[in-house]
């Protein structure tokens, strides 16, 4: 099924949107996917230390989510710049467990550190993230049972060719690792998708020193509405905050948003968005996600809602709203407008002289345009302007240069304008309208 879908690109406009790094993404990759492979010599020897330790017929086995989807993966874990390397694979007569083992290299070449036998279905994700609260980055190996949505948790800590495994075994559906109460550590944060005998819910997993385990320091309840995350990401809230942001996708093939984040002071996980009573004001029908849309380091959530029309033959466009969410005030804060068209996969950001219902933007689908208009007592006023999708075999014969001022051409399309300049003191000038032009990514669902 093929959604209206909007993903901001990040290399659009001097307003980029980008998914925040620093922690760990669940659907797109942090730095570690850019990584180089490891040299074609390791590469060799890590498989040959493999096929050494499992049976004669083995499989290799791929992390099926996450940003490490090898079944080979090299990280330096303790921080000493020299690469470890963590692998998977599953003995043909064992259907039941997946091995993942942890591998040095020395000056004698690779070794093994560990070979750690897992009952499991498959291998769900890999991250690293340093939550054992000691020098090294631990490993977080997720793995999945027979149950849909149902993965397991588990921790391991290498240091010095040792690996020694952390107490886990939490259930999840997705988690994300971040330092989410800015003691400088990470902690993990698991969603749970609701399935018969699980709620939907957030778990913040902590690390317990004296016990060497991970345990559930807290849980708040999700949308049990939401089945399907199409994004989570880490990000700064506030000053002081970071959080979770979750686009999930609903039961009734809608979107919304939430976050999760830690209340330092009530020793809480708030999950603001949610409330069984109150309807999530981020639900839409357009799939866009939460961004930083204004590139500050603070992430936007969308709302979006339609323009007016007072005709039935002007049907009017989406506006998307983009909030910032302080917990401070535990209040959306309006950051930005802009009225989307998601056909071509473009928008315009709306300047703040337009205030609250001042204009509205009506889709031309014969004119292949998004038109701006006044609008005054619940009516259409004068026209502004308008932004055009010419096919680039047509701009390029020159025809429309008189009436129409170029913005940007790719291979595909020219998005041109038409300046009405009117003395409305609403009009913008032709580099405010320039200015406020940006394009999105299209994608499927
Ligand atoms: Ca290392
Ligand atoms: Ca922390
Ligand atoms: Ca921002």
């Amino acid at each position: 099924m093929k959604f209206r879908q909007l993903i901001l690109s990040a290399l659009s406009c001097s307003l980029s949107a980008v998914l925040l790094s620093g922690c760990n993404v669940a659907e797109l990759g942090t730095d570690n996917m850019l990584r180089p492979p490891a040299s074609v010599g390791d590469e060799a020897e890590i498989t040959q230390l493999i096929a050494s330790v499992a049976d004669k017929n083995y499989t290799l086995k791929y992390p099926k989510n996450g940003s490490n989807r090898s079944a080979i993966t090299m990280y330096d874990l303790n921080g000493d710049n020299v690469e470890e390397a963590v692998a998977f694979y599953q003995n043909n007569d064992d259907v039941t467990h997946i091995h993942m083992l942890v591998m040095y290299s020395d000056s004698n070449g690779w070794n093994i550190s560990s070979d750690n036998p897992v009952e499991a279905a498959d291998i769900d994700c890999l991250e690293f993230s340093n939550v054992s609260e000691n020098s090294s980055v631990d490993i977080l190996a997720g793995f999945s049972t027979l149950v849909a949505n149902i993965n397991t948790l588990t921790c391991f800590s290498y240091s010095d060719g040792v690996t020694t495994t952390v107490e886990a075994g939490q259930n999840y559906s997705g988690f994300s690792c971040c330092d989410i109460n800015g003691d400088n550590f990470s902690e993990i944060i698991t969603f749970q998708l609701g399935v018969t005998d699980y709620p939907a819910s957030a778990s913040l997993i902590d690390y317990n020193t004296a016990q060497n385990k991970l345990y559930v320091k807290d849980t708040v309840p999700m949308d049990p509405n939401a089945v399907k995350f199409k994004s989570i990401s880490s990000a700064r809230l506030d000053e002081n905050t970071s959080g979770i942001v979750l686009d999930g996708i609903t039961t009734t093939e809608e979107f919304n948003t939430q976050i999760i984040y830690y209340d330092n002071l009530k020793l809480k996980l708030i999950n603001p968005l949610y409330n069984e009573k109150v309807k999530n004001f981020t639900k839409r029908n357009l799939n866009v996600i939460s961004a930083d849309v204004d590139n500050d380091g603070f992430i936007e959530i969308p709302q979006v809602r339609q323009f007016k029309s007072d005709n039935e033959l002007k049907k009017p466009a989406d506006e998307i709203i983009w909030y910032n969410f302080m917990p401070t005030s535990n209040q959306p804060v309006e950051k930005c407008r802009m009225a989307a068209n998601s056909f071509y996969s473009y928008s315009f950001i709306e300047p703040k002289s337009w205030t609250s219902d001042s204009i509205t933007v009506i889709n031309n689908p014969e004119n292949n345009s998004m038109e701006f208009f006044e609008w005054i007592d619940n009516k259409l006023g004068g026209k502004l302007f308008e932004i055009k999708t010419f096919d680039i075999s047509v701009w390029e014969l020159g025809r429309y240069t008189d009436t129409h001022t170029l913005i940007l051409k790719n291979e595909k399309y020219a998005f041109a304008f038409s300046n009405e300049n009117t003395d409305s003191k609403l009009a913008l000038s032709d580099s405010e309208i320039k200015s406020g032009f940006l394009i999105m990514n299209e994608n499927t669902v």
